[in-house]
């Protein structure tokens, strides 16, 4: 750690701001270059803390950066993870209004609930297939709040890892008989297909990123309790919309879903 109390609490607070006023800031680390991971992911914490004692509801969680396609842009090899709250859930067909937002951008994701508690160190994808209670399909709508989508890995943690809304299907479905590695995923915007991609594209297979989250988790001596609904990271690169666009992620076994942007 590099930084005080209180400066992990204003920053918490100017990131914060940045969302919900949605007006862009600069990367966190061109004022403070030297934050290391722990400083990062305090700020993000505080984000959380405050708005729990606001009122807002922990959703789940959310990983992020575990495609080679996002990892290799960024230039890094670890994943990372953020939170979800309840008032940014989405239905199937329910509209989210693009002025709240700063430049947001479009990404399906299979999302799932556990069943039983998942804790690391030595998670695996075993482990996570036995504690999947069902498999929801599901699109990530990342806003990050720096300036022109720019920043680095420490910016992008402490910045909840540019989460703003999410949208989930209907349908819920048994993974028993279902590979999540070979599960294809067809993107459309307006009816034109903008993106392909299978499970495969998340680490080699999507119960990876979950492992992968118990495990980091338990870096922080937390884990991943029974209930909890997480969202596995971007099978496809994210697509930037605008209000008017209608966005559907139609996916091999777990249904579609649907998301229109005002
Ligand atoms: C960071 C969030 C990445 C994913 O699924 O890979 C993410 C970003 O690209 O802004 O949510
Ligand atoms: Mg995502």
């Amino acid at each position: 750690m590099t930084l005080t109390d209180e400066q992990i609490e204003n920053l918490a607070k100017h990131l914060e701001n940045a969302e919900l006023s949605a007006q862009d800031v600069l990367k966190i680390t061109d004022d403070f270059p030297d934050i290391d991971y722990d400083d990062s992911y305090a700020i993000q914490y505080a984000i959380r803390k405050n708005k729990l004692e606001r009122g807002n509801k922990f959703a789940g969680l959310k990983m992020g950066l575990t495609s080679q396609a996002k990892m290799k842009q960024m230039g890094v090899d670890t994943p990372i993870f953020g939170f979800l709250m309840d008032y940014m859930a989405r239905n199937d067909g329910q509209e989210i209004i693009v002025s709240e937002l700063i430049h947001p951008k479009i990404e399906p994701e299979i999302a799932l609930v556990t069943k039983s508690e998942l804790s690391g160190p030595n998670c695996s994808t075993e482990k996570v297939l036995e504690a999947i209670d069902f498999l929801i399909p599901s699109m990530e709508i990342i806003d990050s709040r720096y300036r022109d989508f720019k920043f680095d890995l420490k910016s992008v943690i402490a910045d909840n890892t540019s989460s703003s809304r999410y949208v989930t299907g209907g349908k819920m479905t048994d993974h028993a008989n279902i590979d999540l590695a070979t599960t294809g995923v067809v993107l459309k915007k307006n009816g034109e297909v903008v993106a392909t991609g299978a499970g495969a594209a998340v680490l080699g297979n999507p119960a990876q990123s979950v492992a992968m989250l118990a495990n980091m988790l338990a870096e922080r001596g937390e884990s991943i309790p029974a209930g909890t609904f997480v969202m596995t990271g971007a099978i496809t690169e994210a697509i930037a919309v605008d209000a008017g666009d209608t966005v559907t992620a139609e996916f091999q076994h777990l249904g579609s879903v649907t998301v229109r942007f005002k």
